[in-house]
């Protein structure tokens, strides 16, 4: 029997331990004020050691394989005080459980045909997610569809190593029918077409859980700082009237409408010959390049600075943004996207605003209906070269090698959903997990 706390260690209104294993139901009922034998419903009960009540706590009973994990299972909502969730620990351990390793509930809910591996992984990027997006994919990627596409494309290679496999038989016989190698290589290239479409409407989790950035750049004194703090509605960054005020990159964290990024103010950038200067001016530009979205900030005084920065940054998303409207100078200059006054807070919620949704709108391929890590990325890629090569060999007429670079394919698509994985690939892949997942 396992158990593991299932919420975050520390102070919270409640916790969660997860308990799993054949005969939980027994130990935990013993330990009630009252037994519960009614699976899948929650019931407030005192749980108790032999020295007294530990908690009033919550718990629901699982009934295998009606749990997350497959097995029996309990789970017990708990207060969340770091001395309660000790004492329950402390009591689990005396009942002969032992804590679970990360991932270890997922693990046996993949041992136990709950889901596949490329699911259960995807159950870590889930809870790594932290916009609605990433949210929906992986959720979309955990509810099998994924696993039904992969699934049927092996059914094709299977149907199409058969009749390879004929063809060795009998090409000995009666010489090879041309119709067949046609029939092959048609199905061949039909399985080459469904890998790339899996593989094009599929993004790649890498940049999931990544925190989205944002960079103030623009001259000295265009008021980059006092942007930076009336976004933020609090004062974080100096400023002052004397060029050159900010001279390190300063980050704060920004969340609007769900959408969290970093919020960076830079040092002003201006023509230099100071070596030093012009090299952290260098630096800015570079990291600016590395950004999800760059926010130029000019005022009357430095409009020259539009052109430049637009050529500079002609790859990077970026919006100009022409600041200190109150001193009057508010007509529209081509180019500008937002004016604002830092000062007086003018046009400054219309721009947090359209921040926002130009964040959550980069590199968001809305129409990317997967999600696949990179583990899973390589195996459709390499499942996809070996397809083209059995074409190849279906095309010169040598079908033992097609076969052979078919049972390749196969392979890589079988160890996509851990149908035969290894344990050391199970071992690498869970302990990545949280524990209590
Ligand atoms: N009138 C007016 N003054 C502003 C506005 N925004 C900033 N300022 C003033 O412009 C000066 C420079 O502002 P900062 O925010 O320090 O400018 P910065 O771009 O961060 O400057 P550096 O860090 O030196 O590159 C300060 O005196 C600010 O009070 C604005 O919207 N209107
Ligand atoms: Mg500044």
């Amino acid at each position: 029997m396992i158990f593991a706390l299932a919420t975050p260690v520390g102070k919270s209104a409640i916790a969660v331990i997860r308990v799993a294993g054949e005969g939980c139901h027994k130990k935990i009922n013993s330990s009630l004020d009252k037994p519960i034998n009614t699976f899948g419903q929650i019931f407030l009960r005192d749980l108790r050691s032999q020295e007294g009540v530990l908690d009033s706590c919550m718990l629901v009973f699982y009934k295998s394989p009606k749990s997350y994990c497959g097995e029996d299972m309990v789970e017990i909502f708990s207060h969340g005080g770091l001395g309660v969730v000790k004492g329950i620990v402390g009591f689990l351990e005396q009942l002969g459980m032992r804590e679970a390793e990360p991932g270890e509930f997922t693990r046996l809910s993949v041992a136990n045909n709950k889901m596949s591996l490329n699911e259960a992984e995807m159950v870590s990027t889930l809870i790594d997610s932290i916009d609605e997006h990433e949210v929906m994919l992986s959720v979309a990627a955990i509810s099998g569809a994924l696993s039904e596409r992969v699934v049927r494309v092996g059914d094709l290679i299977d149907l199409l190593r058969v009749e390879l496999e004929s063809q060795i038989d009998f090409s000995d016989e009666d010489g090879v029918n041309e119709e067949n190698i046609d029939r092959m290589g048609v199905m061949c290239n039909d399985i080459i077409k469904q890998l790339g479409d899996l593989r094009n409407n599929s993004r790649l989790v890498d940049d999931v859980g990544e925190k989205k950035s944002v960079l103030l750049v623009g001259p000295p004194n265009s008021g980059k700082s006092s942007l930076f703090n009336s976004m933020l509605g609090r004062t974080r960054s100096i400023t002052s009237d004397i060029a050159g005020t900010t001279r390190d990159m300063i980050e704060s964290e920004m969340v609007f409408n769900s959408n969290k990024f970093s919020l960076f103010d830079s040092a002003g950038i201006r023509d230099t010959n100071d070596e030093i200067e012009s090299s952290g001016i260098s630096l800015v530009l570079q990291e600016a390049k590395n950004q999800s979205l760059v926010l130029v900030v000019v005022d009357s005084t430095c409009l020259d600075f539009i052109a430049v920065s637009k050529k500079i940054l002609k790859d990077v998303p970026h919006i100009i943004i022409l600041n200190k409207s109150d001193l009057g100078d508010c007509d529209s200059h081509p180019g500008v996207d937002f004016t604002v006054s830092a000062k007086t807070g003018f046009g400054v919620s219309g721009l947090v605003k359209g921040v926002a949704e130009l964040i959550s709108s980069v590199n968001q391929d809305k129409e990317r209906l997967f999600l696949i890590n990179n583990r899973q990325a390589k195996l459709i890629d390499g499942a996809t070269v070996c397809c083209v090569n059995c074409l190849e060999k279906i095309s010169i007429e040598d079908f033992e090698l097609a076969a052979e670079e078919l049972k390749q394919s196969r392979a890589r698509l079988d160890d996509f959903i851990g149908s035969k994985s290894s344990d050391d690939l199970l071992g690498d892949i869970f302990a990545n997990f949280c524990i209590g997942k």
